[in-house]
């Protein structure tokens, strides 16, 4: 009898425990939990929580595992939208979808800061991964997945963002000479008409350097008449141009299929926001699901290099 191999729909595979983190994990009240960045911080992981709370807005809680995939979370916030000082009227709305970046050993934390003209990157830093230093707004309204390279590329600091454009948001590079002064902006890809990501895209995961070029995984959106899906791609950037790719993989490697992917506050959603590579070449990619938990997927990056092209 012949028996037909069961196709892999998804080259990174779900990790069995999934979803990692719920709203029933966070230990004060709150909407959801969703689009975690992990801190790997050597003998233990974090995981910064992009936590909605009862009242609608966003903001940020600590989750903390010795193995990547058991986490407990602080009892309290970490980092609060301003209420006062410069910062706070563009966090009126509340802070969203941390990226964590270490360079040269400081850790850097990009997020979108939201207020009533839209939506702004911000950049903070941190010691401890819990008192968090604001050092600046980083760029005008109508840009978001702002995430700093890991070093700086021809001298300067280089950041990925999404300006929205004409509603079509597009991957962007843009480089500083302090972090906090940004220019000399190109584009490095659009959506494609057609394609799983026809309809918006933006930088996910910190680019990833391989001897290959820099791995970005990034998110794409279709949109359908029941609304938006978003799907995780991947696409290889030129070492010292970053705004040059030179290749993109044709399809995703990973689909919203699980109950809890399809099924929550925003239905039909993977959203990368992180990943934590070890030694051997193993990837763990954190991703938000349905923007209602945290989930874990896995893969090595051969596979993906090799394989998501
Ligand atoms: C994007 C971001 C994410 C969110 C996703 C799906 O635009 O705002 O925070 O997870 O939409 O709703």
């Amino acid at each position: 009898m012949v028996v037909a191999k069961r196709l892999q729909r998804d080259l990174l595979h779900r990790w069995h425990g999934n979803p990692v983190i719920t709203v029933e994990d966070v230990p004060f009240r709150a909407n959801t939990v969703f689009n975690g960045t992990p801190i790997d911080a050597g003998d233990k992981v974090y995981l910064l929580l992009r936590v909605e709370g009862q009242h609608g807005y966003s903001f940020f809680a600590l989750a903390e595992s010795t193995d990547g995939l058991n986490f407990t979370i602080d009892p309290k916030p970490v980092m609060l939208p301003a209420r006062e000082g410069p910062f706070a009227e563009y966090e009126k709305k509340g802070i969203e979808d941390p990226r964590v970046t270490f360079i040269d050993g400081t850790c850097y934390v990009v997020y979108t800061a939201v207020g009533n003209c839209g939506p702004r990157i911000a950049l903070a830093k941190t010691a401890d991964y819990r008192h968090y230093d604001r050092i600046a707004i980083i760029s005008e309204p109508g840009n978001k997945d702002g995430i700093l390279f890991p070093r700086k590329i021809g001298g300067r600091y280089a950041r990925l963002d999404r300006p929205i454009g004409l509603g079509r948001g597009s991957i962007w590079v843009s480089y500083s000479p302090d972090l906090v002064n940004w220019g000399d902006s190109e584009l490095i890809i659009t959506p494609r008409g057609g394609y799983w990501d026809d309809y918006r895209i933006g930088a996910s995961v910190t680019p990833i350097e391989t001897e290959q070029g820099w791995l970005e995984i990034y998110h794409g959106v279709k949109m359908t008449s029941a609304g938006p899906i978003y799907r995780v791609g991947v696409v290889l950037l030129e070492l010292d141009n970053p705004a040059k790719v030179i290749k993109r993989g044709d399809q995703p490697i990973l689909s919203p299929r699980e109950n809890y992917e399809r099924i929550g506050d925003v239905p039909n959603v993977c959203f990368a926001c992180g990943a934590v590579l070890s030694d051997d070449g193993e990837m763990k990619i954190y991703y938000g699901a349905a923007d209602t938990s945290i989930c874990i997927a896995t893969c090595t990056l051969d596979q993906l290099l090799s394989e998501a092209f």
